[in-house]
Formats: structure tokens, sequence, C-alpha cells
């Protein structure tokens, strides 16, 4: 009988998970046969935009937890495929920060190139994963909103690529009840003109606060205040935009720091981060973990050690994202085609608590992507994903935390060479924060964004 393998989720994790099997297929493998069940109508993840928040058309939570007007929060020559690259998307080399529709549209290249659309289900979130010992096999309930159907099938492995930002983590702070503005999470912010002329308070001093509180800024806020709980972000702000320590409550129209200081606020965005959240998986199976560099319980970063036929994908904290989900695929391909075997339980788990031994070493920026870097080429020495120069990622990271630190309404003007094809990348033709068209066509198009405008 052929095997079966249910992979959770068509994001940039769950395409990875396809187009490994499909890459060793094309060399000749017998393959299992694949079933992706994704709960939005189309594939990409996060980067498949929508409007709308809370609940979607199916009466689903909204996975989209991005907004109008992202762009790559790092150089795309750090998140580049290894085995399908920008030049070969797009024609020609493009800038290093491109917006979000240009990203999702290369996520989409390289699956429809490998024609695996075919093992999609859309509109089918999965509802319930169980295990039964006798079997040995995986029972997966999902519900079929095309149909309207709830339907189980069985299956050999599960490989859980559900994506880890998108259920938010939502503190209360003493006084919103009665504050008189809007309080949002980052997940439900979508378009930054909502607060123009505004004075936006953000909670949070990691990505989202950074790039929610830029974006506010870039669109016309009259002021934005940042607070952090542990360490400051401590860029050079524009002068409207200040860093305060925790918050510690609010009034109507007011926001009191630990500091003893406050600010007059309009709105309130809560940007504190997401809750790995699998609430379809027994609990025998489900992953419990913070957004960090190494969670336990997943030998090399992906295989359930309490029972390796279940996998998870892209569950780390994120410095590399698109090339180290596949990494991560490759592998988890690779176990499943018994290409490699995995060690007892005793083994695995030594194995992990050496990474979190070393994850707890790491301090600086540098020593954490250098660590996700160490791991990365682990797994790829293990496969035939292709090899590509992690060292020379380290340095565009290191390069790109320059580029913050020296102005952080900059740094996106900046270009790298790709570090797969080794051509440099073109310089933007219109600053970053001058560049209001965040569509594909205006990116792409050779003309700055003013003279575009002007015909
Ligand atoms: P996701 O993209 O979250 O995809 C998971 C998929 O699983 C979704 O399609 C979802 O619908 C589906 N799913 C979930 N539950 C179920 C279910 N029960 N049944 C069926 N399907 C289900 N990374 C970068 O490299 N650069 C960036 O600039 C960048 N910006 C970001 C900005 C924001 C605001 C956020 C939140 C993240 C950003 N990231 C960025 C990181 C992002 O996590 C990765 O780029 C990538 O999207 C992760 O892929 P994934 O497939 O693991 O998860
Ligand atoms: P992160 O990177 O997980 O950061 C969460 C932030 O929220 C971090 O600064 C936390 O501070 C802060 N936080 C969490 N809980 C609270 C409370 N209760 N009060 C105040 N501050 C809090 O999430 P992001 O959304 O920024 O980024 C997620 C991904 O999106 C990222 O990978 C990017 O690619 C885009 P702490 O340091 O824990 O004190």
């Amino acid at each position: 009988m052929t095997q079966r393998v249910a992979i959770i989720g068509a994001g940039p994790s769950g395409l990875a998970q396809l187009r490994a099997f499909q890459s060793a297929q094309a060399k000749g493998a017998d393959i299992p046969e694949l079933v992706c069940f994704e709960k939005q109508s189309d594939w990409g993840g996060l980067w498949n935009y929508t409007w709308r928040t809370g609940m979607d058309e199916n009466g689903e939570p909204v996975h989209c937890s991005m907004y109008r007007y992202l762009w790559s929060n790092g150089p795309k020559e750090c998140l580049e495929f290894a085995d399908y690259t920008f030049e070969e998307h797009f024609g020609r080399p493009i800038a290093s920060y491109p917006p979000r529709e240009v990203l999702w549209d290369y996520i989409k290249g390289r699956v429809e190139k490998a024609g695996v659309r075919k093992h999609i289900r859309f509109n089918c979130p999965v509802r319930n994963v169980t295990y039964d010992e006798a079997s040995g096999l995986f029972e997966v309930t999902y519900h079929d909103h095309n149909t309207d159907t709830v339907s189980s099938e069985t299956f050999d492995y599960v490989v859980c690529a559900s994506g880890h930002f998108s259920t938010p983590n939502v503190p209360e702070y003493p006084g919103f009840k009665t504050f008189g503005g809007r309080i949002l999470h980052a997940h439900d912010f979508r378009d930054a003109l909502e607060f123009k002329g505004k004075d936006v308070l953000v909670v949070g001093a990691s990505y989202s606060a950074e790039d929610i509180g830029s974006q506010c800024y870039k669109y016309g806020a009259k002021s934005i205040t940042s607070c952090y709980r542990t360490t400051p972000m401590d860029y050079k702000w524009p002068e409207n935009w200040e860093e305060k320590p925790a918050l510690t409550h609010v009034t109507t129209d007011t926001a009191y720091f630990k500091d003893g200081t406050s600010k007059h606020i309009d709105a309130i965005i809560l940007c504190t981060g997401y809750l790995h959240h699998f609430p379809f998986l027994d609990e025998s199976l489900r992953l419990k973990t913070k957004n960090r560099l190494w969670a336990m319980n997943l030998y090399k970063g992906v295989a359930w050690e309490p029972n390796p036929k279940l996998f998870y994908l892209g569950m780390q904290d994120q410095w590399y994202t698109f090339n180290m989900f596949d990494a991560q695929a490759w592998y988890v391909r690779d176990i499943i085609l018994g290409r490699i075997e995995l060690p007892d339980l005793a083994t695995m788990r030594a194995d992990s608590q050496k990474w979190r031994d070393e994850e707890l070493k790491t301090e600086t920026a540098k020593d954490m992507y250098e660590y996700q870097g160490a791991y990365i080429q682990e797994l790829i020495d293990a496969t035939d994903y292709p090899s590509f120069d992690i060292a020379a990622v380290n340095e565009t990271f290191l390069e790109w935390k320059h580029h913050k630190k020296e102005d952080i309404m900059t740094f996106r003007d900046h270009s790298y060479p790709s570090l797969m094809t080794g051509t440099p990348s073109p310089k933007h033709h219109t600053p970053w924060l001058e560049a209001m068209d965040d569509s594909m066509e205006a990116y792409l198009s050779d003309k700055p964004e003013a003279a575009q405008k002007a015909g």
C-alpha cells in the first residue's frame, strides 16, 4: 500500500515540503501520496494578504498577520531558495527588500513550476489529529468548506506546517476597558493610513513594533510612542517617535510608563507577539513552546520525539526563513523516504539538549543568526538540498543590522549581492520612505515612483 503523508498548511513551510518530495520524484524516487490541507482559499500562508480581520468567509480565524505596504524586513538575499533564485523567477536581478506581493509571487513561482498545487485541498481547515497505537496511523479530521462536510482520513505521517505568527498574544493593561480609542493587536493591523494624524502607542520591542511604528511614521501618524518590557529597540528614531520603558496603565486618552512619564495617545497597537497554537492536535502530539531558537521535543528541530512520525516545520524564532524551511522539509522528506534513520529516543533527547544548551549561550543578534545558520548547515549536509554559503548569509545579516543601526528609516535602500548566484542586486528606484505604492507593478518598474505617477 502506498504510504500517505498529511501536510497541514500551504504556507512557505508546507510548500517547501511539497517541493522537497517533488524534487525527489523528479530524480526517480517513489514518493508517498501527499495531501496538503490548507484552510485558506489560496497558497502562500501569511504572504497571502487579506483585508479581513477576525473571522474569514468560512467563519475560521483569519490567518493573515500581514498588512498593506509591508516590505521584506530583511534582505531577500538571506531568504533566497537555493533551488530557485530571484533571478530565475523575475528574469533579472531585483532590489533587496521587496514588498509582500513580490515575495508572494516568488514563493508561488517555484511551486507552480514544480506542479504541486494538485496535492492541496483549499478551504479545508484541519480540525483534529489523533494517533492510533494499534494501527500506527494518524486520523486527520478536516472541514471541507467547499462542500461543508467534515471527514476523517488516515495517514502514516503528519507534517504540521501551520505557522506560529497568527494567533495573537494579547496582554491586558489596567485601564484598557475604559480607554477612549482603538486597541488592536498587530495581527489585526492592516492599513497605516488609519492612524494618519494620530498619536499612536506601540507596545513591544521586536519586529512588529519596529515595522508597524515605521509604517505609521511613513503614512503620517502625528507621533509614535513605543514601549518595551525588557530591552529597548534603541534605534535612532525620527523626531516624533519616542521610546519609553514598560507601560503601566492607561486612562481614556493617556498612557503611563514605568519611569513615571505619560503621553497623550489616540490608539494602542499591541505588538506583543504570537502564540504557538495547535488546537487541532491531540494533547500527546502538541508542541508547547515560546517563540525561541530551539524548541524542545523536536529532534533536529523537526521530528516530534515522543512520536517521530509527526513533524513540525518552521516552529523556531526566525532569522532565516524560506531556506531554513527548505532545509527542514528536505530533512523530513528523507526521514519519511527512509534515507535518514532516526536514533533512539534517548539519543534524540540528548541531541536536542545539546542544541538547547548552545541556544542558551547566545547573547547577541550575531550569535543568534550564526547559531541558526549552523543548524541549517547540519540539515543541508544530510540531504541533497543545494548547498549554499551560510557564512556569506551571516555576513549579509551583519550588514543589515549595521544599516538598521545607521538609520532605521533608510536600511531598505541598501542592496546586496545574491548569495546563490553572486549577481549584485540593483538599488531600488525610489527610497523606501518615499515609495507609497507597494504593488508589484510599481516595484518592478524601471522608473522612480514619482515618474510612474507622472506617466
Ligand atoms: P505561515 O506563513 O503562517 O503558513 C501557515 C499556513 O497554514 C497558512 O496558509 C494557514 O492558513 C495554514 N493553516 C493554519 N492552520 C491550519 C489548519 N488547522 N488547517 C489547515 N491549514 C492551516 N519572513 C521573512 O522572511 N521576511 C519578512 O519580511 C517577514 N515578515 C513577516 C511579517 C509579519 C507580520 C509576520 C507575522 C511574519 C513575517 N515573516 C517574514 C515570517 C513568516 O513567518 C515566514 O515568512 C513564513 O510565512 C512562515 O511560513 P509557514 O509556512 O511556516 O507559516
Ligand atoms: P516577537 O518577535 O515574538 O516579539 C514580541 C514582542 O512583544 C517582544 O518585544 C516582547 O517583549 C513583547 N511582549 C510580549 N508580551 C508582552 C507584554 N505582556 N507586554 C509588553 N510587551 C510584551 O513578535 P513580533 O510580532 O514582533 O515578530 C514576529 C514575527 O513577525 C517576526 O519573526 C517577523 O518576521 C515579523 P520581551 O522582549 O519578551 O519582553
